[in-house]
């Protein structure tokens, strides 16, 4: 066994630098806490970014893993199995939509999304090739690719990376009207996540979304959600976009779609949209494997028998109303929906980082996001008395001067 230090150390010897995390050397986990190499125990209060919705380690999910992958893990997708169909059906009976197409991360999905809908822009609407344009929303986060960092608006993930990808024309978040005024006659689709998590927990006013739907069907657009982050259950709703009962052409899907233990992600969308595809134009190695197929039915199966949804809108609600009564000179104010809480600290508190680290010593771990935002996200699975727990500390950490 090696104590924290000394994998800390290693870690930066070897490993590229391409992160800063907390020093805290996760070890083992199980529900909503992860334990170090030391035996501490920590609340997760970030989820692996919402990855781990249904808890660390759910043994319902970790059977469903080891079961299958003693059966048949992978056999790529020139053979067919039998567990691929079966994810297809669950997944479209619980969300709705016609067809899957399964990957692996998030940014395959998106990927898959942009080569889908710019396909459906040449075959379906007409636009001439090579001339797609897709609208997107400045403080976006749809993964790190070549293509997809392109369109990013944070110079951390984007500078140094060109040449870019054309194609993208970038709106600002959470104004219709320019989404209006950004489309052409080629317009593909427009791109966005309901609630945008990396920027902050931005959450958009009430309506934009049903703006953008009725824009897209106006213009023969598809309106493509980003809900890699804010799907399956983390605002309190299936889907972030169904607090405004808003249905896009096509849903990203990742993170939870893999139950916290492997990477699944999926795009959804209608036999006209995900039709335009035919064999050889799209796919991979991983994508649609026995194993991911297993553990994503049993991903989805534990958020509908286990409530989720409804558990993360309540503890969501109770979680926010108790920080809402801290009474900290660092808040500035308090925003997201259900389980994904972003606590926006005044531009004076010396940034969210210290308070991360604060709360680390205490015992709950979380990540600051865009340096004056805390984030509070853990798995769906928490009840009231982990966050009677949770509030009196969160409280004293941001009572410190
Ligand atoms: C990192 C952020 C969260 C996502 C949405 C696609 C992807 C993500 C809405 C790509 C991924 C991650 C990745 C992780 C940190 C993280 C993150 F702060 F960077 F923005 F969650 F808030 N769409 N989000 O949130 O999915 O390919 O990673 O599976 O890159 O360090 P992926």
């Amino acid at each position: 066994m090696f104590d924290s230090k000394t994998l800390i150390d290693l870690e930066e010897r070897l490993g590229a630098h391409n992160y800063h995390p907390l020093d805290v050397v996760c070890s083992h986990a199980e529900g909503v806490w992860i334990y170090d190499v030391e035996g501490n125990r920590y609340l997760d209060c970030l989820s692996a970014y919402s990855a781990v919705n249904q808890g660390h380690s759910h043994p319902r999910i970790v059977q469903a893993l080891v079961e299958q992958a003693g059966r048949l893990a992978i056999t790529s997708r020139a053979f067919r199995n039998d567990r691929l169909p079966l994810f297809y059906k669950d997944l479209l009976d619980l969300i709705g939509y016609e067809r899957v197409l399964p990957m692996n991360t998030g940014v395959e999905a998106v990927e898959t999304a942009i080569k889908v809908v710019r396909k459906w822009a040449y075959k379906i609407k007409g636009v001439p090739r090579d001339r797609a344009e897709i609208i997107v929303a400045e403080g976006n986060f749809h993964g790190r690719t070549t293509t997809v960092v392109s369109f990013s608006t944070e110079p951390q993930y984007r500078d140094d990376f060109g040449p870019f990808a054309p194609g993208f024309v970038i709106v600002p978040f959470g104004d219709a009207d320019a989404v209006a005024e950004a489309v052409t006659p080629n317009t593909a689709a427009v791109l966005i996540e309901p609630i945008q998590g990396e920027a902050g927990v931005v959450v958009p006013p009430e309506g934009y979304l049903r703006d953008i739907r009725q824009l897209c069907d106006e213009h023969k657009i598809l309106f493509v959600a980003d809900e890699i982050q804010t799907g399956l259950g983390r605002t309190g709703k299936l889907m972030a976009c169904d607090h405004e009962d808003v249905r896009p052409d096509m849903l990203i899907l990742g993170k939870a779609l893999g139950g916290g233990v492997y990477p699944v992600s999926a795009v959804v969308a209608s036999d006209k949209v995900l039709g335009v595809l035919g064999p050889g134009e799209h796919g991979s190695t991983f994508g649609g494997n026995p194993l991911a197929a297993a553990v994503a039915q049993a991903a989805l199966r534990v958020i509908v028998e286990e409530k989720l949804v409804d558990n993360s809108a309540n503890m969501g609600q109770y979680f926010r109303e108790h920080l809402e009564e801290i009474n900290s000179p660092h808040i500035d104010h308090i925003r997201g929906k259900g389980l994904l809480i972003g606590v926006v600290l005044k531009p004076d508190a010396g940034g969210a980082r210290r308070f991360c680290e604060a709360l680390q010593q205490r015992g709950i771990l979380t990540k600051e996001t865009h340096e004056h935002v805390i984030r509070f996200a853990p798995p769906l699975i928490i009840d009231q008395a982990t966050i009677d727990w949770a509030i009196p500390i969160v409280r004293e950490v941001l009572l410190t001067p």
